[in-house]
């Protein structure tokens, strides 16, 4: 019988069966049992129009929703069920989320994610994701305050994403290294399949949207444009990858080295992508995972945040990159 690990064996076993740690497991368990009924309904989403009579209703005489709506209500159904979370920040809604005080005294877990990040790639087959991250209630009592919700990165205790592609993956840190964990669907687990996750030391991979060069600042442009012959540190030439989906631009990165990058531009001056459920969740597994993330001028874990839907501009990846475009900015 081979070693199967699940996640949440791996999740108690890390963390030494402490109660916080039951606790988080908890939440993490609420997270990837809504990850696999999102991901039961993308391998779906082909399919759902043509079940449909009208395109409202599917054959169970449900409404066919939208799967960023569908992701965004499971996700937030089931971390309502944990008793110790207390609220829910989520790209789709406006305002923080905050679950009944009575039903959640025990709890104490902020929870901030984009169910779906990259949903307009659902239509074409593209994988697409959900990004999530974790905070301590800070200020004592029952009561959520801001300085609750909007903590900086470094506080966080968990962060983690599911990449609904070719498989289903989970992966996640709670600050001891970054662990993958495949969706095998014939048993309907998350099992251990790459353990201690390491960006590869050499970058080989830059990822931009350069229909946006007009767009930049003139040295932000040049930098890019050296990409193309400059070499890395093993003398190679980085290749180009985008896919417009955060959350699969970054796992390829993650496992392949390199450097994703979303600067402020005309169009966004403030940057495009969220600083609590883009920015903060892949810049916390990629310093564990030996990388950095900054928005030019500073870590991005080291960012105050002001308010929920905060933008930021995002280059993250191999550190000599980051660093590489840091200079150039500041
Ligand atoms: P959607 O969720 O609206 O598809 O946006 C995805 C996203 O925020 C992020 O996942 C991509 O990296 C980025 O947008 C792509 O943006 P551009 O289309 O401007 O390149």
């Amino acid at each position: 019988m081979p070693n199967v690990i699940n996640l949440t064996r791996q999740l108690l076993e890390q963390n030494t069966y402490t109660q916080e740690s039951l606790e988080l497991a908890n939440v993490i368990n609420q997270l990837a049992l809504a990850a696999k009924l999102v991901s039961r309904e993308v391998t779906k989403a082909g399919l759902v129009d043509i079940l449909g009579a009208t395109g409202e209703t599917n054959c169970q005489q449900e409404k066919v929703q939208k799967l960023d709506v569908f992701a965004n209500q499971t996700f937030v159904e089931l971390l309502k069920q944990s008793p110790y979370v207390k609220a829910v920040g989520s790209e789709e809604v406006k305002k923080i989320i905050k679950f009944n005080e009575f039903y959640h005294e025990k709890s104490k877990y902020i929870v901030h994610l984009d169910p779906l990040d990259g949903s307009s790639n659902i239509d074409v087959n593209v994988s697409v994701g959900t990004n999530f991250v974790i905070f301590k209630k800070q200020s004592p009592g029952q009561k959520l305050g801001k300085k609750d919700y909007l903590q900086p990165g470094r506080n966080a205790v968990c962060a983690g994403y599911v990449v609904y592609g070719s498989s289903t993956m989970l992966v996640y840190s709670s600050g001891q290294g970054v662990h993958g964990f495949t969706l095998d669907p014939s048993i309907g687990e998350f099992l251990l399949s790459h353990e201690n996750m390491s960006l590869p030391q050499a970058s080989t991979i830059y990822s931009i949207n350069e229909s946006y060069a007009p767009k930049w600042q003139k040295k932000f442009r040049q930098h890019v444009a050296d990409y193309k012959k400059d070499k890395n540190s093993k003398g190679k030439v980085r290749t180009a990858r985008y896919i417009g989906s955060l959350v699969a631009d970054f796992h390829r990165n993650l496992l392949k080295g390199g450097v994703f990058l979303y600067p402020a531009d005309k169009k966004h001056p403030q940057g495009k992508l969220r600083l609590l459920y883009e920015g903060i969740p892949f810049a916390y597994l990629i310093e564990q995972a030996g990388g950095a993330a900054s928005d030019g001028q500073q870590a991005v874990l080291d960012i105050e945040p002001e308010e929920l839907h905060q933008r930021i501009p995002l280059f993250i990846g191999n550190k000599e990159d980051v660093e590489a475009i840091e200079k150039v900015l500041q």
